[in-house]
Protein backbone atom coordinates (compact mmCIF):
# COMPACT_ATOMS: atom_id res chain seq x y z
CA UNK A 1 0.00 0.00 0.00
CA UNK A 2 0.75 3.63 -0.42
CA UNK A 3 1.87 4.58 3.03
CA UNK A 4 4.30 0.96 3.06
CA UNK A 5 5.72 2.34 0.22
CA UNK A 6 6.34 5.86 1.99
CA UNK A 7 7.70 4.55 4.99
CA UNK A 8 10.66 2.33 2.72
CA UNK A 9 11.76 5.00 0.85
CA UNK A 10 12.02 7.29 4.20
CA UNK A 11 14.35 4.44 5.27
CA UNK A 12 16.32 2.89 2.67
CA UNK A 13 18.95 5.23 0.78
CA UNK A 14 19.50 2.92 -2.42
CA UNK A 15 17.27 1.97 -5.29
CA UNK A 16 16.14 0.81 -8.51
CA UNK A 17 13.54 1.35 -10.64
CA UNK A 18 12.34 -1.37 -13.58
CA UNK A 19 9.07 -1.56 -16.14
CA UNK A 20 8.57 -4.23 -18.81
CA UNK A 21 10.31 -5.28 -21.48
CA UNK A 22 9.72 -3.44 -25.11
CA UNK A 23 8.75 -0.46 -22.81
CA UNK A 24 5.96 2.26 -23.20
CA UNK A 25 5.00 5.49 -22.08
CA UNK A 26 3.57 4.34 -18.84
CA UNK A 27 6.21 2.39 -17.88
CA UNK A 28 9.15 5.13 -18.87
CA UNK A 29 7.61 8.09 -17.91
CA UNK A 30 6.79 6.58 -14.43
CA UNK A 31 9.51 4.50 -14.07
CA UNK A 32 11.58 8.28 -14.85
CA UNK A 33 9.36 10.24 -12.70
CA UNK A 34 9.61 7.98 -9.56
CA UNK A 35 13.48 8.32 -10.51
CA UNK A 36 13.35 12.16 -10.05
CA UNK A 37 11.16 12.40 -7.11
CA UNK A 38 14.04 9.40 -5.28
CA UNK A 39 16.41 11.99 -6.54
CA UNK A 40 14.85 15.30 -5.76
CA UNK A 41 14.57 13.54 -1.62
CA UNK A 42 18.36 12.93 -1.64
CA UNK A 43 18.53 8.71 -2.40
CA UNK A 44 20.28 6.62 -4.88
CA UNK A 45 18.16 5.81 -7.47
CA UNK A 46 18.56 4.55 -11.39
CA UNK A 47 16.23 3.33 -14.03
CA UNK A 48 16.97 -0.01 -15.44
CA UNK A 49 15.51 -1.84 -18.19
CA UNK A 50 15.91 -4.79 -20.72
CA UNK A 51 15.06 -3.60 -24.05
CA UNK A 52 16.11 -0.36 -25.81
CA UNK A 53 14.11 2.93 -25.33
CA UNK A 54 11.98 3.44 -28.29
CA UNK A 55 13.86 6.78 -29.80
CA UNK A 56 10.51 9.34 -29.12
CA UNK A 57 11.03 8.64 -25.20
CA UNK A 58 14.75 9.25 -25.24
CA UNK A 59 13.79 13.02 -25.05
CA UNK A 60 12.48 12.54 -21.63
CA UNK A 61 14.40 13.94 -18.65
CA UNK A 62 16.73 11.37 -17.63
CA UNK A 63 15.99 9.10 -20.47
CA UNK A 64 19.42 9.24 -21.80
CA UNK A 65 20.56 7.79 -18.02
CA UNK A 66 18.44 4.79 -18.13
CA UNK A 67 20.85 1.44 -17.84
CA UNK A 68 20.03 -1.41 -20.58
CA UNK A 69 20.46 -4.41 -17.91
CA UNK A 70 19.47 -8.26 -18.42
CA UNK A 71 20.78 -9.21 -15.23
CA UNK A 72 20.80 -7.57 -11.34
CA UNK A 73 24.30 -6.55 -11.39
CA UNK A 74 24.57 -5.29 -7.69
CA UNK A 75 22.26 -5.04 -4.08
CA UNK A 76 19.76 -2.40 -3.74
CA UNK A 77 17.66 -1.78 -1.04
CA UNK A 78 14.74 -2.28 -3.01
CA UNK A 79 13.57 -2.32 -6.55
CA UNK A 80 10.54 -0.70 -7.80
CA UNK A 81 8.84 -2.88 -10.80
CA UNK A 82 6.48 -0.57 -12.49
CA UNK A 83 3.49 -1.93 -14.25
CA UNK A 84 4.24 -5.57 -14.30
CA UNK A 85 1.56 -8.19 -14.44
CA UNK A 86 4.62 -11.05 -12.84
CA UNK A 87 8.22 -10.84 -11.55
CA UNK A 88 9.34 -11.98 -14.61
CA UNK A 89 7.66 -8.88 -16.82
CA UNK A 90 10.55 -6.87 -16.92
CA UNK A 91 12.92 -10.03 -18.30
CA UNK A 92 15.79 -8.89 -15.70
CA UNK A 93 17.54 -12.13 -14.34
CA UNK A 94 17.98 -12.46 -10.53
CA UNK A 95 15.19 -9.83 -10.18
CA UNK A 96 13.47 -11.96 -7.11
CA UNK A 97 16.63 -11.85 -4.91
CA UNK A 98 15.76 -7.93 -4.44
CA UNK A 99 13.44 -6.80 -2.23
CA UNK A 100 10.68 -5.86 -4.66
CA UNK A 101 7.73 -3.16 -4.56
CA UNK A 102 4.87 -3.80 -7.05
CA UNK A 103 3.19 -0.80 -8.02
CA UNK A 104 0.90 -1.14 -10.80
CA UNK A 105 -2.91 -0.48 -11.64
CA UNK A 106 -3.89 -3.39 -13.82
CA UNK A 107 -6.58 -5.73 -12.02
CA UNK A 108 -5.04 -9.29 -13.43
CA UNK A 109 -1.47 -7.89 -11.71
CA UNK A 110 -0.26 -10.91 -9.44
CA UNK A 111 0.70 -9.98 -5.90
CA UNK A 112 4.38 -10.92 -6.24
CA UNK A 113 6.05 -7.88 -4.23
CA UNK A 114 7.45 -7.54 -0.95
CA UNK A 115 5.24 -4.53 -0.79
CA UNK A 116 2.22 -4.45 -3.41
CA UNK A 117 0.54 -1.68 -4.20
CA UNK A 118 -1.75 -1.36 -6.69
CA UNK A 119 -4.42 1.00 -7.77
CA UNK A 120 -6.85 -0.10 -10.54
CA UNK A 121 -8.89 3.31 -10.26
CA UNK A 122 -5.70 4.89 -11.52
CA UNK A 123 -5.69 5.97 -15.56
CA UNK A 124 -1.69 5.11 -15.63
CA UNK A 125 0.97 4.36 -12.88
CA UNK A 126 1.91 7.90 -13.68
CA UNK A 127 -0.96 9.07 -11.47
CA UNK A 128 0.00 6.60 -8.92
CA UNK A 129 3.56 8.48 -8.86
CA UNK A 130 2.08 11.66 -8.46
CA UNK A 131 0.12 10.60 -5.26
CA UNK A 132 3.32 9.45 -3.83
CA UNK A 133 5.03 11.94 -4.31
CA UNK A 134 2.14 13.66 -2.69
CA UNK A 135 1.76 11.14 0.13
CA UNK A 136 5.59 11.96 0.54
CA UNK A 137 5.64 15.30 1.53
CA UNK A 138 8.12 15.97 -2.27
CA UNK A 139 8.08 18.79 -4.78
CA UNK A 140 6.76 18.03 -7.98
CA UNK A 141 9.84 19.27 -10.41
CA UNK A 142 9.79 20.00 -13.66
CA UNK A 143 11.31 16.69 -14.41
CA UNK A 144 8.72 14.79 -12.77
CA UNK A 145 6.14 16.58 -14.20
CA UNK A 146 6.93 15.59 -17.81
CA UNK A 147 7.63 12.28 -17.08
CA UNK A 148 4.52 11.88 -15.42
CA UNK A 149 2.38 14.11 -18.04
CA UNK A 150 4.11 11.52 -20.47
CA UNK A 151 2.90 8.49 -18.43
CA UNK A 152 -1.12 9.57 -18.49
CA UNK A 153 -1.55 10.95 -22.40
CA UNK A 154 -0.19 7.52 -23.80
CA UNK A 155 -2.28 5.43 -21.26
CA UNK A 156 -5.60 7.56 -21.70
CA UNK A 157 -4.88 8.18 -25.34
CA UNK A 158 -4.98 11.75 -24.81
CA UNK A 159 -7.63 11.61 -22.47
CA UNK A 160 -9.50 9.52 -24.86
CA UNK A 161 -9.94 6.61 -22.57
CA UNK A 162 -12.50 5.98 -20.59
CA UNK A 163 -9.91 4.98 -17.71
CA UNK A 164 -9.52 9.53 -17.88
CA UNK A 165 -11.46 10.32 -14.55
CA UNK A 166 -11.60 13.76 -12.98
CA UNK A 167 -8.24 13.06 -11.36
CA UNK A 168 -6.42 12.20 -13.77
CA UNK A 169 -7.34 16.02 -15.43
CA UNK A 170 -6.23 16.94 -11.87
CA UNK A 171 -3.38 15.65 -11.68
CA UNK A 172 -2.87 16.61 -15.51
CA UNK A 173 -3.46 20.17 -14.31
CA UNK A 174 -1.26 20.46 -11.64
CA UNK A 175 2.01 18.87 -14.10
CA UNK A 176 1.11 21.51 -16.48
CA UNK A 177 0.86 24.10 -13.84
CA UNK A 178 5.12 23.48 -12.66
CA UNK A 179 5.99 23.52 -16.55
CA UNK A 180 4.61 21.25 -18.61
CA UNK A 181 4.50 22.22 -22.07
CA UNK A 182 1.18 19.51 -23.03
CA UNK A 183 2.38 20.58 -27.35
CA UNK A 184 6.03 19.53 -26.97
CA UNK A 185 5.00 16.55 -25.31
CA UNK A 186 2.35 15.34 -27.82
CA UNK A 187 4.96 16.53 -30.66
CA UNK A 188 7.38 13.68 -28.95
CA UNK A 189 4.72 11.24 -29.07
CA UNK A 190 2.95 12.10 -31.91
CA UNK A 191 4.44 13.66 -34.53
CA UNK A 192 7.76 12.03 -34.56
CA UNK A 193 7.57 8.68 -35.85
CA UNK A 194 10.02 7.42 -38.37
CA UNK A 195 8.77 6.68 -42.30
CA UNK A 196 9.07 2.80 -41.76
CA UNK A 197 6.10 3.08 -39.55
CA UNK A 198 3.90 4.42 -42.08
CA UNK A 199 5.32 1.42 -44.50
CA UNK A 200 4.29 -0.85 -41.85
CA UNK A 201 0.97 0.14 -41.43
CA UNK A 202 -0.05 0.36 -45.48
CA UNK A 203 0.88 -3.46 -44.91
CA UNK A 204 -1.34 -3.83 -41.72
CA UNK A 205 -4.21 -2.10 -42.96
CA UNK A 206 -4.39 -4.58 -45.95
CA UNK A 207 -5.08 -7.14 -43.73
CA UNK A 208 -8.52 -5.60 -42.10
CA UNK A 209 -11.58 -7.35 -41.67
CA UNK A 210 -15.09 -6.98 -40.30
CA UNK A 211 -17.65 -9.27 -39.12
CA UNK A 212 -20.89 -9.07 -41.27
CA UNK A 213 -22.35 -6.90 -38.59
CA UNK A 214 -19.30 -4.60 -38.55
CA UNK A 215 -18.71 -4.44 -35.26
CA UNK A 216 -16.17 -6.56 -34.79
CA UNK A 217 -12.74 -5.38 -36.90
CA UNK A 218 -9.38 -7.56 -37.09
CA UNK A 219 -5.85 -7.45 -38.40
CA UNK A 220 -2.63 -8.85 -39.02
CA UNK A 221 0.90 -8.30 -38.79
CA UNK A 222 3.28 -10.63 -39.87
CA UNK A 223 7.23 -10.66 -39.22
CA UNK A 224 7.72 -10.29 -43.13
CA UNK A 225 5.48 -7.11 -43.09
CA UNK A 226 8.22 -6.02 -40.66
CA UNK A 227 11.42 -6.66 -42.20
CA UNK A 228 9.19 -5.52 -45.41
CA UNK A 229 8.69 -1.76 -43.56
CA UNK A 230 12.12 -1.77 -42.04
CA UNK A 231 10.53 -1.15 -39.14
CA UNK A 232 11.82 -1.21 -36.06
CA UNK A 233 10.74 -1.79 -32.77
CA UNK A 234 7.52 -0.11 -31.17
CA UNK A 235 6.70 1.37 -34.78
CA UNK A 236 3.23 -0.84 -34.49
CA UNK A 237 2.34 1.25 -31.26
CA UNK A 238 -1.39 3.12 -31.90
CA UNK A 239 -2.69 0.51 -34.80
CA UNK A 240 -4.84 -1.16 -33.08
CA UNK A 241 -6.54 2.09 -32.22
CA UNK A 242 -7.14 2.81 -36.26
CA UNK A 243 -10.15 0.65 -36.96
CA UNK A 244 -11.67 1.37 -33.73
CA UNK A 245 -12.39 5.07 -35.27
CA UNK A 246 -14.92 3.90 -37.36
CA UNK A 247 -18.14 4.55 -35.90
CA UNK A 248 -19.82 1.36 -36.66
CA UNK A 249 -16.92 -0.58 -35.08
CA UNK A 250 -16.68 -1.37 -31.45
CA UNK A 251 -13.97 -3.76 -31.13
CA UNK A 252 -10.72 -4.73 -32.86
CA UNK A 253 -8.33 -7.75 -32.44
CA UNK A 254 -4.72 -6.84 -34.10
CA UNK A 255 -2.58 -9.98 -34.47
CA UNK A 256 1.09 -9.48 -34.02
CA UNK A 257 3.33 -12.27 -34.86
CA UNK A 258 6.52 -11.33 -32.62
CA UNK A 259 7.88 -14.99 -33.51
CA UNK A 260 7.39 -17.40 -36.08
CA UNK A 261 4.21 -19.55 -35.03
CA UNK A 262 3.69 -16.79 -31.94
CA UNK A 263 1.30 -13.71 -32.14
CA UNK A 264 0.79 -11.14 -29.27
CA UNK A 265 -2.87 -10.34 -29.44
CA UNK A 266 -4.45 -6.89 -28.76
CA UNK A 267 -7.67 -6.23 -28.07
CA UNK A 268 -9.34 -2.59 -28.01
CA UNK A 269 -12.97 -1.68 -27.57
CA UNK A 270 -15.98 0.65 -26.68
CA UNK A 271 -18.18 1.23 -23.88
CA UNK A 272 -19.46 -1.55 -22.30
CA UNK A 273 -17.42 -4.45 -24.46
CA UNK A 274 -15.23 -5.99 -21.75
CA UNK A 275 -12.47 -7.03 -23.91
CA UNK A 276 -10.28 -8.23 -20.73
CA UNK A 277 -13.00 -10.87 -20.07
CA UNK A 278 -11.25 -12.32 -23.81
CA UNK A 279 -7.86 -11.55 -23.29
CA UNK A 280 -7.96 -14.04 -20.08
CA UNK A 281 -10.23 -16.71 -21.44
CA UNK A 282 -6.71 -17.07 -23.37
CA UNK A 283 -4.30 -16.59 -20.94
CA UNK A 284 -3.50 -13.00 -20.63
CA UNK A 285 -5.37 -9.69 -19.14
CA UNK A 286 -5.94 -6.26 -19.12
CA UNK A 287 -8.54 -3.62 -18.74
CA UNK A 288 -12.36 -3.61 -20.04
CA UNK A 289 -11.67 -1.54 -22.99
CA UNK A 290 -7.85 -2.46 -23.53
CA UNK A 291 -6.43 -6.24 -23.16
CA UNK A 292 -3.92 -8.40 -24.58
CA UNK A 293 -2.64 -12.02 -24.60
CA UNK A 294 -0.19 -14.26 -26.56
CA UNK A 295 -1.18 -17.36 -28.08
CA UNK A 296 1.37 -19.75 -29.97
CA UNK A 297 0.57 -22.49 -33.20
CA UNK A 298 -1.80 -22.01 -36.31
CA UNK A 299 -2.23 -18.16 -36.78
CA UNK A 300 -5.48 -18.90 -38.68
CA UNK A 301 -6.93 -21.35 -36.07
CA UNK A 302 -6.62 -18.62 -33.20
CA UNK A 303 -8.02 -15.67 -35.17
CA UNK A 304 -11.33 -17.58 -35.71
CA UNK A 305 -11.46 -18.97 -32.03
CA UNK A 306 -10.59 -15.04 -31.01
CA UNK A 307 -12.71 -13.41 -33.24
CA UNK A 308 -15.67 -15.73 -32.38
CA UNK A 309 -14.96 -14.65 -28.87
CA UNK A 310 -15.20 -10.73 -29.47
CA UNK A 311 -18.05 -11.12 -31.08
CA UNK A 312 -19.66 -13.26 -28.76
CA UNK A 313 -18.70 -10.83 -26.05
CA UNK A 314 -19.95 -7.64 -28.19
CA UNK A 315 -23.17 -9.75 -28.43
CA UNK A 316 -23.53 -10.03 -24.72
CA UNK A 317 -22.87 -6.41 -23.89
CA UNK A 318 -25.77 -5.49 -26.50
CA UNK A 319 -28.30 -7.84 -24.42
CA UNK A 320 -26.99 -6.41 -21.29
CA UNK A 321 -27.29 -3.07 -22.73
MN1 LIG B 1 -0.08 1.75 -17.59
Amino acid sequence: MLGQVVELIEKNTNFAVTTHVRPDGDGIGSSLGLYWLLLSLGKQAEVIVRDPIPSYYLMLPGADRIRQVDEIDRQYDAVFVIECSDIDRPGIRNLEKQFIVNIDHHVTCERFGDINWIDSTASAVGEMIYNLCKAIGGRITREIAECLYMALITDTGSFHFSNTTDRTLKVASELVKVGVNPSKISEIVYNSYPWSRIELLRRVLNTVKRDPSGRVAWMRQSLQMVEEAGAVDGDHAGFVNIPLSAKEVEAVIYMRETQPQTYRVSFRSKGNIDVSKVAEKFGGGGHKNAAGCRVKGDWDYWEREIVKAVIEAVDRAKSDA
